[in-house]
């Protein structure tokens, strides 16, 4: 049974407190040649990016996708939840080529994915839907802290006190090491705007070449509301006393501008103030 608890800070950076109690087994994880990490800030794609990555790597072979939960194919490297297996588990237990999925900051992340030159492919979206997913999702997830107000929760992911912290510090961070690092940096909008030309980005990047009718079979079972009906990939196999889908879908909404519906004129003004500040440094840009 899991409980809201207060965040707990991880090298300056506050995480789910049942995250921060098992960081020691984070810490000593090594990935292995081979490995593939996806790594995002919350709420901006992750899921969509893992079941197209890992139709990709099994050719569209969906009979090889229903393998198990999306949690199983790519385990949550830094996940820890009392009653359920770690990220840490259920990775030492899988097979290579590991697909890895995490939140962390360039920064926490374990050297050993450079050392053995793992790919890496980085999802960002734009901060103002991170943000209302990131609501509707503390309210279901119930190992974060209550989330408040949407004013109070905003407030929050502005001074970046929600977990994982900054949101520019993250999208900014990975963004400046793409070229070093050979990092696939994404963005959600780009997905939605032309999905297959991102999915062939993806088998480029991979170092594979399917054909375009497999290519359009996958673009049709990552669709949202295919995955939304796949129970294999909308986590509707986590027990509702971690995730409760009936206060809101893990499948929301899969669109941009739904932040239109929730922030008022001012609180709009507010967090353009902040992006223009926190955006000043980069040449970073993204579509609303
Ligand atoms: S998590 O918990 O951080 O791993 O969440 P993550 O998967 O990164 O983000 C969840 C949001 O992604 C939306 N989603 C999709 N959008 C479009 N197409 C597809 N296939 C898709 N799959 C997931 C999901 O609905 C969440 O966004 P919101 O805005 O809440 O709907």
């Amino acid at each position: 049974m899991a409980n809201r608890t207060p965040l707990r800070m991880v090298g300056g950076i506050p995480i789910v407190g049942y995250f921060a109690d098992n960081w020691e087994n984070v810490q000593q994880f090594r990935a292995e040649e081979g490995d593939l990490l996806i790594d995002t800030y919350p709420k901006s794609g992750t899921t969509w990016i893992s079941e197209i990555v890992d139709l990709i790597l099994h050719n569209g072979d969906t009979k090889k996708t229903q393998r198990g939960a999306i949690y199983e194919r790519v385990p949550f490297l830094e996940f820890a939840v009392p009653g359920l297996p770690t990220g840490t588990e259920t990775l030492i237990t899988s097979e290579p080529p590991r697909l890895i999925k995490s939140h962390l900051p360039v920064q926490l992340l374990s050297d050993s994915f450079w050392e053995k030159n793992c790919k890496v492919i980085y999802v960002a979206r734009n901060p103002k839907d991170v943000l209302v997913s990131y609501y509707h999702f503390y309210h279901m997830a119930v190992v974060h802290p209550e989330p408040g107000t949407f004013e109070e929760f905003l407030l929050k992911f502005i001074k970046g006190q929600v977990s994982y912290g900054s949101w520019g510090d993250h999208v900014k961070d990975w963004w400046k090491i793409r070229h070093q690092r050979n990092i696939l940096y994404l963005f959600y909008e780009d997905m939605l705007e032309d999905p297959k030309r991102e999915i062939r980005k993806v088998i480029k990047y991979l170092g594979k070449s399917l054909p375009e009718d497999i290519v359009e079979k996958i673009h049709q079972c990552t669709i949202f509301k295919a995955m939304k009906e796949n129970h294999l990939a909308n986590y509707t196999t986590i027990p509702s006393t971690v995730m409760d889908q009936n206060i809101s879908p893990f499948m929301r909404k899969g669109t941009r501008g739904d932040w239109k519906g929730h922030f008022t004129v001012a609180q709009n003004q507010l967090f353009d103030e902040y992006y223009k500040k926190e955006m000043a440094d980069t040449d970073l840009t993204f579509h609303f």
